[in-house]
Parts: C-alpha cells; structure tokens; sequence
C-alpha cells in the first residue's frame, strides 16, 4: 500500500529539494540550515544616554558579551551595530545623546543613520525601540520625551528603566514612575519596564538581576509573527519563548504526520515518516537555538528513530495504548509518535540551555550538544521501553 498522497504533499512542500535520495543526516543539515538562513532579522534600537546601561542590556539579552561595556564618553551622533554569528537580532546602539543638544532631529537622524548604514533593503526597519533611563537619575528630562515621541511616530517604543537596583515597592521609585506616567508617553504598554540587567554586589548585600525577562517577554508579543521565532530563538533570558516557537514546529509535523493513510508497518522503516521527523528535529533546534551538528544526530539518534518507527518497538511503545487495527500505521498513530519524538527533543534542549546559561556551570555549546544528544537518546529508549 502507498502512502498516503497528501501526505507526501505535505511532505515535500518543506523538505530540501531531492530529500527522496539524501541520507538522513543530510536531510537533517540542509533542513536546520535552511530553516535558519530563512528566519528574518530582529532590528532593536536602544538609545539613551551614555552611561545608562544599554550595552550591558544588550549582553543581557544575548546572554555574552557582544556590546563593550563602558566605554568613553561619545562625542558624535554614531550608531553600532552589535550582531553574533547564529543570533538572528541586530542590536542598533546610538549613542551620542548629549545633555542640552538641540534635539530637533535627533530621532530622524538615527532612523536615517540605521538606513543608510545598515538597513539598505527596502523591507528592513527597526522593528523596536528602547530608550534607556537610569532609574537612579529620578528624572526623564525634556529632551528625552521629544526623543521618545518622535521615535514613537514609526516604531513601538519601549522606555526601560535601567540600573533599578531597589524593588518596586520603593517610595522614590513609585513616585518616578507615577510622574512618568502622567505625561501619557507614546509607549508600549503605558509605562515603564524597570530592569537590573546584571547583578551587583552592594558590600555584603548582592542584588539579582531582574525584569530582562519581562522586557524580553514584552519585546517577543510587540513582534509581528514572521519574526517572532527569530527573536525567541536569539535571545537568552526565556527559554519558554524558544519552546512555544518549537512547539509550533511539533504541531506542523503532527499535522502532516495525521495526513499518512493506513500503512503496514515495515515499510516505514526508514521510509517518509522518518523523515518528517529528522525534519522536524532539525527545525526545533533552530528554534532553540542550538546547534547540533548532523553527524552527531547521525551516530546517536538517527538509527534509534528507524528502531522507533519500526513495526516490532511500534507495537510494544504504542499500540498498547493505542487501539489499532492489524499490523497497519495510521495517521493517529503517525502524529501521536511525532509530536512525543518532538517533545523529547523540545525537553532534551531545553535541559541543556538552562545548563548554558547557569552560572554555575555555563555549559560550552560541545557539551551542551553532547548533553542534548545523550538525553533525546534516552529519552526515546525510555519511549521505547514503556
Ligand atoms: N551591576 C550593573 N551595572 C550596570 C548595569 N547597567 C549599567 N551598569 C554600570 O554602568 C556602566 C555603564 O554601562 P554601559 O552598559 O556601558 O552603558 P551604555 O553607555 O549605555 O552602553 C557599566 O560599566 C556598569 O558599571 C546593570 O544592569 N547592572
Ligand atoms: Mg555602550
């Protein structure tokens, strides 16, 4: 009996061209390579004044340092553009906002200064902006409100108080806030985000870094959906945001997985379902943003796929608890496997992201990808067995 139809349509809709004749590791390189090369760039601007804490943001974000901290007082209107090989965010930081400056323009001078330098294709714009306050100045002057505003005429504007070492509940705090709040500025949300992007120790006293996840969270939602994926993926702080761009991955390969017709079950051995799910697989790591290289997923979980697929563990792992009529693979069967395949890889990365971004243990991405691959392995031999 074929498979299904419409199910190989869907199939090779997403699949690298001629996958009817790739090996599975290849298939699994050229599906996570094109799936990264094609996510669109995140364009974030900060600016705000020097010394504010909008390069130490931008580290927080990506989770190391890209943005060199501290630096001299600028004397020009420049902007930098901080990239990271595999991070799909371009980070726009203008610094040269001067105390006093005319500041008519100002706005338009960054936005044309992004364009011409950076942005050269007609689609691209900055998708965000955060104007950056330190909350221990205890004021936003006049100039910086016209700032914001201008900004606000072509993109959502974030204002981010940084450096906020107190709580919330803090009287001076409360006070700042409620005075920003009764200018009514064009800005996302209505108010202020506070955030500590990095810990600081004050004597004995060490205070946490805090809010770069809820500025993160905010960012990803202002996002349109074409880029929302990108971002997650890009940034450090949530790993949850990753695993909800993965899961919409898990949903499209169980999607097309239910589309399989009645199939007896060896000739899925090695056959289209495995292939979706290599796909699958290689799709989720970009969206977690890792990297796994082929060979690797080659040598320790490829061939435990096949296993999986193949009729004898089948009926053991699943048709137990799935009734099923003969020896015959159907599109239930084919989704429910998918989509717990893709769970268990969506878990295994995850596991080894907080293990990267602990720092008590700041995993190297070869450990993280060895750890990733031993845990899937077990976690499909777990599968297996049950
Ligand atoms: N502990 C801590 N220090 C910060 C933070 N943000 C800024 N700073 C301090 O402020 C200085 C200037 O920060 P930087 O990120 O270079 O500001 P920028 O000029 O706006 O890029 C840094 O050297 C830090 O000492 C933060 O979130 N936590
Ligand atoms: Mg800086």
């Amino acid at each position: 009996m074929a498979v299904n139809e419409a199910f190989l349509d869907a199939l090779t809709s997403t699949l690298p061209r001629g996958w009817r004749s790739m090996s599975n590791d290849d298939v699994y390189g050229q599906q996570a390579q094109a799936e990264a090369t094609d996510q669109p760039k995140v364009n974030v601007l900060l600016t705000g004044m020097a010394g504010v804490g909008k390069s130490t943001m931008i580290n927080g974000v990506i989770g190391h340092e890209v943005a060199p901290v501290g630096v001299g007082r600028p004397v020009t209107m420049t902007v930098d553009e901080y990239t990271e090989p595999g991070v799909p965010i371009r980070f726009f930081d203008s610094r040269g906002i001067e105390l006093g400056e005319n500041v008519d323009g100002t706005s338009a001078r960054i936005s044309k200064i992004i364009r011409e330098q950076y942005l050269r294709d007609d689609d691209e714009f900055v998708d965000v902006a955060l104007y950056c306050v330190n909350e221990g100045s205890w004021r936003l002057l006049d100039f910086e409100e016209k700032i914001i505003t201008d900004l606000a005429a072509t993109m959502p504007v974030f204002l981010v108080l940084t450096q906020c070492y107190s709580d919330a509940t803090d009287t001076q705090s409360v006070a700042f806030i409620k005075d920003i709040g009764a200018r009514n500025l064009p800005i996302v949300g209505g108010r202020p985000m506070r955030v500590l992007a990095q810990g600081r120790r004050f004597g004995p006293a060490w205070v946490p870094p805090s809010g770069l996840g809820e500025l993160v969270e905010a960012i990803y939602q202002e996002l349109p959906n074409a880029k929302k994926r990108s971002f997650a993926r890009g940034q450090a702080v949530r790993i949850e945001l990753k695993i909800t761009e993965a899961r919409k991955v898990v949903a499209w390969a169980t999607g097309v997985a239910a589309l399989i017709g009645a199939v007896p079950l060896p000739i899925l051995d090695s056959g289209p379902l495995s292939t979706l799910q290599i796909a699958m697989l290689a799709r989720i790591q970009v969206a977690m943003g890792l990297n796994i290289d082929k060979e690797s997923m080659a040598r320790a979980v490829l061939p435990v796929l096949a296993t999986m697929n193949a009729g004898r563990s089948l009926s053991k792992a699943l048709l137990t608890f799935i009734p099923v009529a003969g020896t015959a693979i159907n599109g239930t069967i084919a989704a429910t496997m998918t989509g717990a395949l893709g769970e268990a890889y969506i878990q295994a990365c995850a596991l080894a992201l907080r293990q990267v971004n602990d720092p008590n243990r700041r995993l190297s991405a070869a450990e993280a990808q060895s750890l990733v691959v031993a845990e899937l392995r077990a976690r499909l031999t777990r599968f297996l067995k049950s």
